[in-house]
C-alpha cells in the first residue's frame, strides 16, 4: 500500500467515525461505488419508504465494510448506516424500519451478496425467489432478523 493510499484510508476513518452521533435516525447514509446501478434501485426502494437518503461515492466501499464491522463474508454492493446501525446490501425498507423500532444490541443487518428478489435487484430481474436479512451480532456472528420468502 502506498502513502498516498494510507492518507486516503485514514481520512476516510475519519470521515466516517466522526459525525456518526449526530446522525438523525431516518437519514440513511450509503456508501457506495459510482458505477453502482443496483445501489441506485436500492436508495430509490428507501426514498419511496420514506427515508432520507444520503449518498457517498467511494473507490472502494469495501474499506467501508470493514471500519463498520461487517463480516467480509457478508458483503454486498454497498454499505449505509441509520441509527448507529449498520446496513450491508439490499436490505428491504421494512426491515430497517423494524430495527429502528425496536432497536435489538446488534450491530446491524445484511443481505449479502446480491439475491436476485432483494429490492433494488427485483427491479431488473423480476426475481420472486426467497431470500434472508440476518442480523450482525456484536461478535460478528448472524442470526436470521427476517425471511422473505417468495413473492415478500
Ligand atoms: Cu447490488
Amino acid at each position: 500500500m502506498n502513502a498516498l493510499k494510507i492518507v486516503r484510508r485514514v481520512a476516510l476513518l475519519l470521515m466516517l467515525i466522526a459525525p456518526a452521533a449526530a446522525w438523525s435516525a431516518t437519514v440513511v447514509e450509503v456508501w457506495k461505488s459510482p458505477t453502482c446501478g443496483c445501489c441506485e434501485a436500492w436508495i430509490a426502494h428507501l426514498q419511496k419508504a420514506g427515508f432520507e437518503v444520503k449518498t457517498h461515492d467511494v473507490a472502494d466501499p469495501g474499506v467501508v465494510r470493514a471500519v463498520r464491522g461487517v463480516p467480509s463474508a457478508l458483503a454486498s454492493c454497498h454499505t449505509a448506516m441509520v441509527g448507529g446501525y449498520v446496513i450491508e446490501g439490499h436490505v428491504p425498507a421494512g426491515d430497517i424500519e423494524r430495527l429502528l423500532k425496536e432497536r435489538p444490541r446488534i450491530t446491524g443487518l445484511a443481505v449479502p451478496g446480491m439475491p436476485s428478489a432483494a429490492p433494488g435487484m427485483d427491479v431488473t430481474t423480476g426475481s420472486r425467489a426467497p431470500y434472508a436479512t440476518l442480523a450482525i451480532d456484536p461478535d460478528g456472528r448472524t442470526h436470521v432478523f427476517a425471511e422473505h420468502a417468495a413473492g415478500q
